[in-house]
């Protein structure tokens, strides 16, 4: 079939919109209308050039919302006209990993999501003869995409596309990395690097776990009122303090008889190193947990003398907050349309796949919390 569909041709140029080829589902796959995607920073990542996995001409997007309008041999998960949301991180439920209990990260497709591949190793997607791959095993910068059937979540269907398109990752990364990963408790001191689209879902996450003291860092003033909005009760410009934001930050966290000071968790949303680092060192000696969610470019890695770690910091990582998607990304579907959490407001822009590139232009300039892609 053709579908429509924005294309990275190369790294660092503008998406091309464009009539794609696009094969049907086959055995264990299904074909997903994707009704709209919100734009990630991790998209913007790739298309920049930043990724090692990063592979053109590819169709990014995996941040989708759509519903099954085929389905290949072998699928009984899911049926034509069933609400999906995409998943990046699949949920086998037979891997080693799903049977860990242990991890989110299920391992059956990884290694051909990675090239950009479907599981029998072919790509789907072509223009004029030309292969194009797909993303994340996603690909929802497309208007119709193939996902095998462990890779997309059943959802209440009474849910808007244009809001839950969102859990699919940022709303799941942010609040997941809050309950599944750091594991925090009422009462706890929490400090939030990067107020953007996965930032404040840390901080709603922080919010509705019931945290005490919420700090949110950011380089943009304008951060400040929107992490206000979802429960930050102190924020703090790194380029507006004197010195170093490690010590400020600690002193800022001073709690209790010892006066040690620093927070009982940290949160990088960033995809800094140097704010990574910061973030592990405003932790809290002894306990304090520092959780890694940003993605950094190709070539770049952490450092901090070991005796943070020594002295009982402990660094952390998160991917699509340690969720596992078609157990849990139905419930986060459910507590949006309870009004558990806020999707709404954190959704800035929506735009035509058209303008898809304005999106990024938003995003790069700081005007945007999430822009949504409405098909
Ligand atoms: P975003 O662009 O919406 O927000 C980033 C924010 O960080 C901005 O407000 C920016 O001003 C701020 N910032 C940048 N450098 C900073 C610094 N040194 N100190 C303080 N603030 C700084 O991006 P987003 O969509 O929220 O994504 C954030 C990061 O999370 C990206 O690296 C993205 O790739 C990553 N991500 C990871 C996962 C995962 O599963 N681990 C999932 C989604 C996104
Ligand atoms: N391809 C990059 C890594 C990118 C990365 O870490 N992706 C996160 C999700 S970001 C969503 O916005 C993730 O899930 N990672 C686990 C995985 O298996 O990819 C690189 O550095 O190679
Ligand atoms: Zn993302």
């Amino acid at each position: 079939m053709k579908t429509k569909a924005a294309v990275a041709i190369a790294a660092g140029k503008p998406l091309e919109i464009m009539e794609v080829d696009l094969g049907g589902p086959r055995e264990g796959e299904v074909l997903v209308e994707i009704k709209a995607t919100g734009i990630c920073h991790t998209d913007e990542f790739t298309l920049s050039g930043a990724d090692p996995e990063g592979i053109f001409p590819s169709i990014l997007g995996h941040e989708g919302a759509g519903i099954v309008v085929d389905i290949g041999p072998g699928v009984t998960s899911v049926r034509k006209g069933d609400h999906v949301i995409p998943l990046y991180t699949p949920e086998c439920r037979q891997c080693p990993s799903c049977l860990s209990r242990k991890t989110n990260l299920c391992t059956a497709i990884r290694a051909t999501q990675g090239q950009g591949l479907m599981p029998d190793g072919t790509s789907r997607f072509s223009a004029g003869g030309e292969k194009i791959f797909h993303y994340m095993g996603c690909s929802t910068f497309s208007n119709f995409t193939v996902l095998p059937e462990i890779a997309v979540a059943k959802v209440n269907p009474d849910a808007p596309f244009d809001k839950i398109c969102y859990i699919g990752c940022g709303v799941t990364t942010g609040i997941g990395a809050v309950i599944n990963t750091a594991k925090v408790e009422p009462g706890a001191t929490a400090i939030v690097f990067g107020l953007g689209g996965i930032g404040l879902n840390v901080i709603q996450g922080l919010r509705l776990v019931g945290a005490d003291m919420i700090v949110g860092v950011d380089l943009n003033n304008e951060k400040k009122a929107w992490g206000e909005r979802f429960g930050m009760t102190h924020f703090v410009n790194p380029k507006e303090i004197d010195g170093d934001i490690v010590p400020y930050l600690v002193n800022m966290t001073k709690r209790g008889a010892d006066q040690i000071g620093g927070a009982d968790y940290t949160f990088d949303c960033t995809g800094s190193v140097k704010a990574m680092r910061q973030a592990l060192e405003s932790c809290h000696r002894g306990w304090g947990q520092s959780i890694i969610i940003g993605v950094a470019g190709a070539g770049q890695e952490i450092a901090t003398r070991p005796f943070q770690l020594v002295t009982g910091r402990v660094w952390k990582g998160t991917a699509f907050g340690g969720a596992r998607g078609r157990t849990d990304v139905p419930k986060i579907v459910d507590w949006y349309i309870a009004g558990k959490i806020e999707i709404d407001p954190m959704i800035t822009h929506r735009l035509k796949i058209e303008e898809i590139n304005k999106g990024f232009d938003l995003m790069h300039e700081g005007k945007s919390i999430r822009t949504v892609v409405v098909y």
